[in-house]
């Protein structure tokens, strides 16, 4: 084996091609360092290129769902939907990997198995499941936070005579449910894109729900050219919002809260919201994720709503919210969700009443009735966060694996790094705003920020670059602190806080500061020359071995 072949060898390896490795590969190129992508799928896209179940679509709208780093690429690309479908976010990574000539850097098709960090050598080993090897000084994972599928271990699906799929892990030349009775599990943001869509198709489609869930309207429609005119015009001042915000995207939250309103007004202002759709519906009022009482009005608007649409009152009762209030897990958008339940092919079943049982050669059995089914989708969400990152079997120093580190729940600095892993950095990893963003500029942030210290460490002769276990310790207890300040904990069935995953630590994993106050502490800890890492030469490293 040729131990300096750059393609093998190089810099950095990053693992995964999705928003966050095409933009890192870009940067670490404009570095001059040798690097490396790989990616367990046959493309490019990451989530783009899994998701590609009916109805999968964007909840961010498009223009501000896609890079700000080149002012070209925003200007050249056209967006033909307010949120754009599946395919249209696949189209633009594909036409961004080959803009900028990512592709000869990327081994598609390698699923990472192990990461080794090599105490003698200070490099990161990885071996694929094909067997074959790499080696770099530093390790990126840019895997994405719900990239690990969950599938419940329901007894008996192995005797299922059906075909079943997970949205996560969607056939890439469709599913065809003509004439089939359908069954959905799970009702979070993925369920309420596809079950109307596949209500439209199935000759009946029977829908699982445990846990009744908010959904606002989309309002998706053709893009407007003259706000696309509009939006090219003022990116400048789109992305200075972006970055300035709470979540990354490019609406002011009101500063009034809920409460100092009368109730016609408040009234209004949700009846405003409600008509113009989408995630902006959350900014109406200040404090609808700080004030318990000031959330109860929209959780309380959009039941009400609920209540309105649907026409069946048993069923109407069912599908509304009463466990969680409104925003504190992630909230859906939806093209006629609570609509499809009027249909008479569609029958929505109460799982957390009557839990699933088993699945039986012909459907699904609950405590309290059959359902023969001749496909069956899970829509039950990811192991987020920690799981794509656990499956990488990442082992640091000594030998210490990250299982065991974070058998308690994650613990990071910054979400960027892990104490006793050194030179591995984590984009939108547990511990940074990560998944209660907008992603791409989250990622786009943490990007600029690993490709600086990469450049600062480069200038400065040093090789190693280390969280401390203080700064560690001081950061994850930070994280806990800024959603305690929230009402988002309420959310006990929440995957922000790894409920949806049986056996997983009960931990609120992203960080709840908000993006904008977050990125300050980045670049001040940046400036105080990486205060809270250990920093060090070939030198210390050479004392440290002898
Ligand atoms: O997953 P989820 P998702 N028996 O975990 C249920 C992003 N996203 O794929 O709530 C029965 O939210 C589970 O029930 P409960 C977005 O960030 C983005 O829908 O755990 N039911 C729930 O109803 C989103 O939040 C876009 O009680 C079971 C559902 O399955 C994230 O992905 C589009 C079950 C899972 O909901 C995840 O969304 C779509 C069981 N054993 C998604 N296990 C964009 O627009 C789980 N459930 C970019």
């Amino acid at each position: 084996m040729n131990d300096t072949d750059p393609t093998r060898h190089p810099d950095v390896l990053v693992v995964g091609a999705g928003f966050a490795g095409l933009y890192m590969l870009h940067r670490l190129r404009g570095l001059g360092l040798s690097a490396m992508v790989l990616e367990a799928a046959e493309g490019a896209g990451g989530t783009w290129y899994w998701n590609r179940y009916p109805g999968a679509r964007c909840d961010s709208e498009s223009y501000c769902y896609c890079y700000s780093f080149s002012r070209e690429l925003e200007q050249e690309w056209e967006w033909t939907e307010r949120y754009p479908q599946q395919p249209e976010v696949l189209r633009y990574l594909d036409h961004v990997a080959d803009r900028f000539d990512l592709r000869r850097s990327i081994r598609f098709g390698r699923r990472v198995s192990t990461a080794c960090f090599d105490d003698d050598t200070g490099r990161w080993a990885l071996r694929t499941e094909g067997g074959e090897r790499f080696t770099a000084r530093f390790l990126i994972t840019a895997v994405g936070c719900l990239s690990a599928a969950n599938i419940p271990r329901i007894p008996g699906l192995e005797t299922f005579a059906g075909r079943w799929f997970h949205t996560g892990r969607w056939p890439h030349d469709g599913v065809e449910f003509t004439g089939q009775r359908v069954g959905v599990i799970g009702t979070g943001s993925t369920g309420i894109q596809a079950i109307p869509v596949i209500a439209e198709q199935a000759q009946h489609l029977t829908v699982f729900q445990r846990t009744a869930n908010y959904s606002v309207p989309a309002r998706n429609g053709p893009m407007d050219p003259a706000l696309q005119r509009e939006v090219k015009a003022t990116y400048d001042e789109i992305r200075r919002t972006q970055r300035a915000s709470t979540n990354g995207h490019p609406f002011v939250v009101s500063e009034r809260p809920a409460l100092s309103v009368s109730s016609q007004e408040r009234r209004a202002v949700y009846e405003a919201a409600w008509e113009r759709g989408g995630l902006r519906f959350r900014a109406a009022f200040a404090d609808l994720l700080t004030s318990k009482e000031a959330n109860d009005t929209a959780s309380e608007f959009i039941r009400g709503k609920i209540r309105q649409t649907v026409r069946d009152p048993v069923t109407a009762e069912a599908l509304v919210p009463t466990d969680h209030p409104f925003a504190t897990k992630r909230p859906p958008i939806d093209t006629g969700y609570f609509e499809t339940y009027n249909r008479d092919d569609v029958t929505l079943v109460d799982v957390h009443r009557s839990p699933i049982t088993e699945i039986t050669r012909d459907g699904v059995r609950t405590s309290s009735a059959s359902y023969p089914l001749d496909c069956l989708v899970f829509a039950t969400g990811f192991d987020a966060l920690t799981g794509p990152l656990l499956n990488l079997d990442i082992r640091g120093t000594g030998g210490q694996t990250l299982r065991e580190r974070w058998s308690e729940g994650p613990r990071t600095y910054l979400g960027l790094q892990v104490a006793g892993f050194p030179n591995l950095f984590t984009i939108t990893g547990p511990g940074s705003p990560s998944v209660l963003t907008n992603m791409p500029t989250a990622i786009e942030q943490h990007v600029d920020w690993i490709a600086d210290c990469l450049a600062y460490l480069r200038e400065r002769g040093l090789t190693r670059i280390e969280a401390t276990e203080a700064a560690e310790q001081a950061w994850t207890s930070h994280v806990t602190d800024a959603a305690d300040r929230t009402l988002l904990p309420m959310a006990t069935s929440s995957w922000y806080l790894g409920a949806n995953v049986p056996g997983k630590p009960r931990v609120f994993m992203p960080y709840a500061g908000g993006l904008a106050t977050y990125t300050t502490q980045c670049d001040q800890i940046a400036a105080s020359g990486y205060q809270g890492f250990a920093l060090t030469t070939p030198d210390d490293a050479q004392r440290r071995s002898a």
